[in-house]
């Protein structure tokens, strides 16, 4: 196996050449447009109608980034890892998610689709949020109606359901995330439990179905995924407004998302406008076949099982990750370093971390800070002392309160879901 956390600078454009000189064309009409009147109110001034005249313009999958400056958008995630620009997905190394709180500029972006024109020029205009499906009283909510209902902020970790796929073997298609595509920060917003009772469920919803502006590429479907009624009726699961404190940056959902905390990444949709409650489990393209589902039991690496033994991925499972030091880290015998980093457990919650640094022969406890609330990660730390010259691997394995552990190899399924293997920081030590 190699040394993970390798930083890898990828940027993969998603279109060959054509599209880059109908990009070029595009980017000409947007500076000359933002010369002209400051984009902002030109773009206002097009209405909703821009995503569909685009769309008209040119085709599904050939919405123009450069219009949308959407690629500008990279300037407010410093230090992201790029895995691809169209659409954007990247992720931070795990030095820079060394906070307790993930700082808003740190928070990964995983996107399906095109960021909407809306979220890049914060215009809340005509945004309304649509509750329908199995409900007494269809709603239809402005940001103003949103923030009547209670407020509440809690620090939820949000982890991608494939973070961690890089350490698949054999390797899987997808986004290649390493251990970044994590953040936990702090939320605020109105609990989903509070606006469905304001319409009404009806004892026939079983599941939610959630829907955003983004525009979809190619010919997905528009990203959409659900949840069952008891996890969306949990306390800790809102309707999000702000990250820490301020608006949710426009890569991250603005003006509004959903967060479902310690559930795979997908299930928190983001630039939301719609929850449709449903009699039936939810059966969008991203809900079925085997998309964010896993085999009931394990399999061959490199083989699928048959579609029907694919089962929908919903909690997170007991992780950790080594935030310090750096990975090669140089150290001279004697140094007493300070570890640091932090552990969750979906669902569950964390018992404790340990570190080996010499293959897992012997162990050390680490200090586990209590999480601020539900759903939070737990910091961790611990001193450690390098007497001896020569390389070490600092190994964290994390339980959760069932005594389930990290594993040492990455167990295999076809997607990449739910890696969770000991992470791993190489340290040298010299004489
Ligand atoms: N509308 C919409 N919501 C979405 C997505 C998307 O592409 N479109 N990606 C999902 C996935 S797969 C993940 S992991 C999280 C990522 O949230 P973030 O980009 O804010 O980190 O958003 C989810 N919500
Ligand atoms: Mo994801």
């Amino acid at each position: 196996m190699g040394i993970e956390n390798m930083r890898r600078i990828l940027i993969q454009g998603g279109g060959g050449k054509q599209e880059i000189d109908l990009l070029d064309r595009v980017i000409t009409r947007r500076r000359f447009f933002g010369q002209a009147a400051l984009g902002y109110s030109v773009l206002v001034g097009f209405g909703a109608g821009l995503d569909a005249a685009l769309k008209g313009l040119f085709g599904r999958g050939l919405v123009p980034v450069a219009w949308s400056s959407e690629a500008d958008l990279l300037t407010t995630k410093p230090g992201m890892i790029v895995h691809n620009d169209r659409p954007i997905n990247g992720e931070l190394p795990p030095d820079l998610l060394d906070d307790s709180v993930t700082p808003s500029s740190r928070h990964f972006v995983r996107n399906n689709g095109i960021v909407p024109v809306r979220a890049i020029n914060k215009d809340i205009q005509d945004w309304k949020l649509t509750i329908d499906g199995e409900v007494n009283r269809k709603l239809q909510l402005s940001i103003a109606d949103l923030k009547r209902f209670p407020s509440a902020t809690f620090q939820e970790t949000i982890e991608c359901g494939g973070n961690g796929r890089a350490l698949f073997r054999p390797k899987v298609r997808g986004n290649q995330w390493n251990r970044g595509a994590i953040a936990s920060s702090r939320w605020t917003g109105v609990r989903l439990r509070d606006v469905l009772k304001e319409a009404g469920v009806k004892s026939s919803a079983v599941y939610t179905a959630h829907y955003g502006e983004d525009i979809p590429l190619g010919k997905a479907e528009p990203f959409s995924r659900g949840i069952p009624m008891a996890k969306a009726m949990e306390e800790h699961t809102l309707i999000a407004y702000q990250l820490n404190g301020a608006d949710v940056p426009a890569l991250n959902g603005f003006p509004v998302r959903l967060v479902v905390p310690g559930w795979i990444g997908s299930c928190s949709e983001k630039w939301l406008k719609e929850i449709r409650l449903l009699a039936y489990v939810h059966d969008s393209q991203k809900m079925r076949g085997f998309s964010y589902r896993v085999p009931q039991y394990p399999v061959v690496p490199g083989t699928r099982p048959p579609r029907k033994d694919m089962v929908i991925v919903t909690s997170w499972i007991i992780k950790s990750m080594i935030t310090q030091p750096r990975p090669k880290t140089e150290l001279t015998a004697g140094d007493t370093i300070k570890v640091r980093g932090h552990a969750w457990a979906g669902e569950h919650k964390v018992e404790k971390v340990i570190l080996s640094t010499d293959y897992g022969i012997h162990w050390y406890d680490t200090e586990l800070t209590p999480p601020k609330n539900k759903y939070a990660w737990n910091d961790w730390e611990a001193e450690l002392k390098f007497s001896r010259r020569g390389y070490y691997e600092i190994w964290a394995r994390a339980f959760d309160n069932r005594g389930i552990a990290q594993p040492f190899r990455q167990p295999w399924n076809p997607k990449g879901y739910l890696g969770n293997v000991i992470h791993r920081v190489p340290v040298i030590v010299s004489g």
